[in-house]
């Protein structure tokens, strides 16, 4: 729990910049499955790739804080 909340939170800007890069690529994909319209198609392939981009988001460390950083934040936001 707290690895998952350092992740999400220790390293706000990559997981913020994750969601909203992967979320433009989900969303797309999924409208073009669900609208209906034959010469939009689905691509599995970026589907993919934007829950890679999410995951990559939550998990990468944001290039100005160090893990000790991380470890205050966490601390801070779990009470401890
Ligand atoms: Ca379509």
């Amino acid at each position: 729990m707290e690895k998952l909340v350092a992740a999400l939170l220790g390293n706000y800007k990559t997981t913020i910049l994750g969601f909203v890069t992967g979320l433009g690529l989900i969303i797309t994909e999924l409208i073009a499955l669900l609208d209906g319209i034959e010469t939009t198609v689905f691509n599995g392939e970026l589907f993919l790739a934007g829950l890679g981009m999410i995951t990559l988001g939550i998990f990468a460390k944001d290039g100005d804080k160090t893990s000790e950083d991380v470890t205050r934040i966490t601390s801070r936001i779990m009470g401890k």
